[in-house]
């Protein structure tokens, strides 16, 4: 029997704990030598949609859950109603990509030259195939990363006549939607191709989306606060991510190697996020994978999402400029209590809770580890220390916060501080590339398993009343 066989008789048995063992098992790994990354997709894909058909054409019929009022107007949490292949967040342990822990990641992706950290293209690989790849296999990705970068002119145009007042979340999806005139998948798409292919395009437009993503990023940082000095040409034999700090106008490589952790841990997050859901729902429509980027780069511009990475430097700042950098923990118990209960709005503390996570963020974690070891003794790095002790039991105390645990986006900030990156409007930009790793591997499965058009059924409160016999 195989195993994924084996896996979905599992799932009749018992179906809390058979959801997890099939969720955090690994993608039936099969790894190859080969460099040709879309011809390994290719053959993965058949023996993917093989394993669906078979396990939808004998368990298509089974029931996995049941909806309450509550989800309906909560957001739908819990709702086990999407299929992301790439990752699964466990609200205990947290993200795993294709099965692989943070740690795990950190461990087998290969690393540049002199490098610690895993190279974020190692990650896409993964997320894509299953499999860890070989050195070999990931220069290769990086050099097509270098191939793709460039800007179509109009894009160039755009960037540099954006006002300055514009945030740079807007200029960047703006960027992104505008660069669908080089989408291969809607050239495709108009041809009339067959939709057995689609998922190629989607490909071939992932890999220049990705590539263009730290050329757009650059651009926009140095128009806003580099008085738009050149970011200069990309350099075939570097990885994404040290062209990357390089166009930003940075030459330290324990920075660079920064980026490369920092590009690794934002990637993914599982489907039900705003930013990886926009893009799988706006997908869905068959729009190009700029246009499906772009839409979740906008929901990834939120407070609540991506956005609190800039909210909780802009916090702490603040905390820093009243209080000082010896501040006592009574006096940030006060300071957080005040940012709760300020005037007559109520306000969140930044970076931390969850809605799926019930434990302290690996991603947040990782992250204490690179302060720890490069930054130790810096004073904004103890502020988000002495906060990591402070808060929660505060966020307890309020009584409705079901996770009072730091989230990615607690820490981020203060490492980008440290190493001149300051200006932290610019922060989600930097999370948006990540994120276009995760949520653009996804596209492509998405295509190659011929999802369709996403459409859940809404329903009026009305409508809602008389199903429940509340009227
Ligand atoms: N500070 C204060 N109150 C908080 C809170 C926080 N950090 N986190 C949750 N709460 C409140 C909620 O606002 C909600 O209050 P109301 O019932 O009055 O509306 C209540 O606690 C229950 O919320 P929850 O079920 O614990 O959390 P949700 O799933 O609704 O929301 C999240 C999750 C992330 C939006 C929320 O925790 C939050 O606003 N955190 C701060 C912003 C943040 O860090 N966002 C980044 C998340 C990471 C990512 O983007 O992936």
């Amino acid at each position: 029997m195989s195993i994924c066989r084996r896996l979905f008789q599992v799932n009749t048995n018992g179906l809390s704990a058979a959801c997890v063992n099939y969720a955090s098992a690994r993608f039936i790994s099969n790894p190859s030598e080969s460099t040709d990354l879309k011809g390994i997709m290719a053959k993965k894909i058949v023996e993917h949609q093989r394993r669906v058909k078979e396990f939808r054409a004998a368990f298509g019929n089974n029931v996995i859950g049941e909806i309450a009022i509550d989800q309906v107007y909560g957001g739908m949490r819990g709702l086990k109603a999407l299929v992301t292949e790439t990752s699964y967040l466990d609200p205990e342990t947290g993200i795993s990509f294709r099965g692989y822990s943070i740690p795990e990641c950190r461990e087998k992706l290969p690393r540049a030259p002199g490098g610690e950290e895993p190279l974020p293209e190692g990650l896409y690989w993964l997320l894509l195939t299953g499999d860890i790849p070989n050195k070999q296999q990931v220069e290769t990705l990086s050099k097509q990363f270098a191939a793709h970068a460039d800007l179509p002119s109009h894009v160039v145009t755009m960037l540099n006549n954006f006002p300055s007042n514009l945030h740079p979340m807007s200029q960047f999806s703006a960027a992104v939607t505008a660069c669908n005139t080089e989408s291969l998948f809607a050239k495709a798409y108009g041809e009339g191709v067959n939709k057995a292919t689609y998922w190629e395009y989607v490909y071939e437009d992932a890999i220049r989306l990705i590539a263009k993503l730290p050329t757009i990023a650059a651009t926009i940082y140095r128009n806003l606060y580099r008085d738009g000095s050149s970011i200069g040409a990309i350099d075939p034999n570097k990885d994404w991510s040290a062209n990357f700090t390089t166009m930003l106008g940075f030459n330290d490589q324990v920075f660079t190697d920064l980026m490369r952790l920092y590009l690794t841990i934002h990637s993914d997050h599982e489907g039900g996020n705003v930013s990886a859901h926009a893009v799988h729902l706006v997908g869905s429509a068959l729009s190009d994978p700029y246009l499906s980027f772009a839409a979740g780069m906008n929901g990834l511009a939120g407070p609540l999402h991506g956005l609190a990475n800039q909210e909780v430097l802009v916090w702490l700042t603040k905390l820093q400029k009243e209080l000082g950098d010896n501040v006592s923990d009574e006096q940030m118990s006060e300071f957080v209590w005040k940012t709760l209960k300020s005037g007559q709005v109520k306000h969140v503390v930044p970076g931390y809770g969850h809605a799926v996570l019930r434990k302290t963020d690996p991603r947040y974690t990782v992250q204490r580890e690179f302060a720890l070891k490069h930054l130790p003794d810096y004073p904004l790095f103890k502020l988000v220390a002495q906060i990591y002790k402070t808060v929660p039991p505060i966020l307890l105390e309020l009584g409705k916060v079901k996770n009072p645990w730091p989230n990615v986006d607690a820490h981020s900030g203060v490492l980008l501080q440290y190493y001149g990156l300051k200006e932290m409007q610019y922060y989600t930009v930097l999370f948006g590339v990540s994120r276009a790793l995760g949520v653009m591997a996804s596209l492509v499965w998405d295509r190659a398993l011929g999802l369709p058009i996403e459409r859940p059924k809404s329903m009026t409160t009305e409508g809602l009343q008389k199903l429940v016999g509340a009227l």
